[in-house]
């Protein structure tokens, strides 16, 4: 297992539209472990492939206090099943110490492909379906800072800005 070097916003790669896996192989399987074992570590309840710079439709998710109820979405397909939306407060691994309200429907169908090859679907509400809705975006190139207004976008770009800066001197004094 492998802990993966996650983008952080205004990265130009997080714009990337992520392509459908073609085939559940070995490699993508080991993908999702190094893509668990990263969000596990972040800590975070979600995590995209676009997000760790491997631009396929693969999410990992666990929303569960004890880490151990790990879900898998292969080439997902969300539908909203009604127009409500509801607000919830966001935060994502790539735009680090950013969080906000971002409303999005409330109720949703999930449709995927498990680790196993195999199809599957789900209804989904509350976190669930924010997370899903969330990491959705990341494989369509959009973060959840695009909902927000351009001032708080740019607050936002220039605080992960000098966090990344703090982490990159911490990592060099580490290194030392
Ligand atoms: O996609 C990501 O960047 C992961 C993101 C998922 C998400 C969280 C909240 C609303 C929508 C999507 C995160 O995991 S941010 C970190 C977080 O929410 C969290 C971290 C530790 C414990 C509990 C939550
Ligand atoms: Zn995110």
């Amino acid at each position: 297992m492998a802990l993966l070097p996650i983008l952080s916003f205004p990265d130009p790669r997080l714009r990337t539209i992520a392509k459908p896996v073609e085939a559940v192989t070995d490699e993508i399987r080991q993908l999702a472990a190094d893509m668990f074992e990263t969000m596990y570590k972040a800590p975070g309840i979600g995590l995209a492939a676009s997000q760790v710079d491997h631009h396929i439709q693969l999410i990992v998710m666990d929303l569960s206090e004890d880490k151990n109820q790990p879900m898998v979405f292969i080439n997902p397909k969300v539908t909203p099943l009604t127009l409500e939306t509801q607000p919830y407060e966001e935060g994502c691994l790539s735009v680090p110490q950013i969080y906000d309200k971002v409303a999005r429907p409330s109720r949703v169908k999930i449709e995927a492909i498990n680790l196993e090859g195999q199809a599957f679907e789900l209804e989904a509400d509350e976190l669930l379906a924010v997370c899903i809705q969330h990491e959705m975006d990341h494989l369509n190139g959009k973060l959840f800072v695009d909902y927000l207004s351009p001032l708080k976008r740019q607050r936002a770009r220039e605080k992960v800005e000098k966090f990344s800066r703090q982490r990159e001197k911490e990592a060099v004094a580490v290194k030392r």
